[in-house]
């Protein structure tokens, strides 16, 4: 079978599939209205292999390059008064997300076939497809009315793929006793890639519905003091909500540092390193005093060329057989009742109402957090490195590059 599968371009692969027919225990389809029609006609259809592998539009759009922007380009790219920036900003996507997509279906395609076959990475695969078709069906957007319906359509997508993290974290979890490289390589190019494509639809919608000190997503003087607050404390909701205490946190180094800034990454990157330096703090400081319990220090430190987040704390460190298997995904040191507990209790609902702009996942279990960090910061130029001092803690360093232009930086 993962001989058939790596080899999805051979005709071998094409006569096995037919006879192969694929079901997804769950479909992840959303039930938004324009999107329903779809689901209508597709839903319990069972699908042919061939639904999967041999589609001629999506290999089409997938032999394309894709063209990845700067921030700068973006921050600088100039309003008319006419909505004409938001007219080319439509155009632009519309022939851009489609091919992205496309690589990633490829992406899926090319995942060992005992992998692909796993129902939930499927209903996901799926998901992908079906994106594939809505916007590349969509019709030329010629006017401003077109660029409104249009938006509509990238709102439901959005919607639709909201928990596409948590379905391939839970899929892949079947999915561990396979090459740990290859499954590792796949994830980092699907996560990044789907942060890439809401930062561009995302940037869309709010030049449609501009906040201000805003240029579309990019927030003109972000001040990383308040990011880091907020997340600080869902983190200390969380913890007291999870283990009836939590643990407290220190600022220091340049707290007033403020400069454009693309906050969604950063939405997703800090809870993770704060619930990870809480947990490690509260579970190896079980019974002292909560008023005693060595704080977490973050120091920011900002620069011409980039910003660095360090976090430290006193949780015991990250013990030497560890270190590096916790950059792997799926890897926890979460029991798998722990995992139950919080997967599929009231709590999930209870972060999802926290934060109903995305949701910041539980405490702690999947083993996503530091892999899908350390993708997110490399994809944005930077990256994360882990110290861990045994017996005392952990220091983390995310380091990010500015946006503004004046140096070089990713592309989106
Ligand atoms: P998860 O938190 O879901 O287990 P992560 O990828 O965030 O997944 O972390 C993987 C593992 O790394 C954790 O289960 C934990 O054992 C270890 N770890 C991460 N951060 C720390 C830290 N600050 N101190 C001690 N151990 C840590
Ligand atoms: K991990
Ligand atoms: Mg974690």
């Amino acid at each position: 079978w993962s001989g058939v599968g790596r080899g999805h371009s051979s005709t071998g692969l094409k006569q096995n599939v037919k006879r192969v027919r694929l079901m997804p225990t769950k479909r992840l389809v959303s039930s938004t209205p324009s999107i329903h029609r779809h689901q209508r006609e597709e839903r319990n259809r069972p699908r042919s292999a061939a639904f999967y592998y041999n589609q001629k539009t999506i290999d089409d759009a997938a032999a394309k390059p894709s063209v990845r922007l700067t921030p700068a380009t973006i921050l600088y790219a100039g309003k008319n008064s006419d909505g004409a920036h938001l007219l080319r900003s439509s155009q632009y996507l519309q022939r851009e997300l489609p091919v992205r997509i496309a690589h990633r279906i490829a992406g899926f395609r090319t995942l060992p076939f005992v992998i692909g076959c796993n129902p939930t990475i499927l209903s996901v695969h799926e998901l992908y497809i079906q994106a594939f078709h809505i916007l590349n069906e969509f019709p030329e957007i010629q006017s401003l009315e077109d660029s409104r319906k249009y938006n509509g359509i990238l709102r439901e997508l959005l919607d639709a793929h909201k928990d596409v993290v948590t379905h391939l974290a839970s899929g892949f979890r079947e999915c561990r006793r396979y090459d740990e490289d290859l499954i590792g390589q796949f994830l980092d190019r699907t996560l990044t890639s789907r942060l890439g494509i809401r930062m561009l639809a995302m940037h869309q919608l709010s030049l449609h519905d501009e906040q201000p000190n805003h240029v579309g997503i990019i927030n003109i003087s972000m001040k990383v003091k308040d990011v880091l607050t907020k997340w600080c404390d869902f983190v200390s909701h969380l913890s007291q909500y999870k283990y009836g205490r939590s643990a407290t946190f220190k600022l220091s180094g340049h707290i007033n540092a403020a400069f454009p800034y693309i906050q969604l990454p950063l939405d997703y990157i800090l809870p993770e390193l704060l619930k990870n330096a809480a947990r490690a703090t509260i579970e190896y400081h079980g019974d002292v005093l909560p008023e005693d319990m060595p704080p977490i220090t973050i120091t920011i430190a900002n620069n011409d060329v980039d910003f660095i987040i360090r976090i430290s704390d006193r949780g015991g460190g990250i013990p030497h057989g560890n270190v590096n298997t916790v950059m792997h995904y799926n890897f926890s040191t979460a029991t798998d009742e722990e995992n139950m507990d919080d997967h599929h209790g009231g709590f999930s609902g209870m972060v999802e109402a926290a934060n109903s702009a995305q949701t910041a996942g539980p405490m702690y279990g999947f083993g996503f957090g530091l892999p899908t960090s350390r993708a997110y910061a490399e994809y944005l130029g930077g990256g994360l490195h882990l110290q861990s001092m045994q017996g005392i803690g952990t220091d983390v360093y995310l380091r990010l590059r500015h946006v503004d232009g004046k140096f070089d930086s990713f592309r989106i």
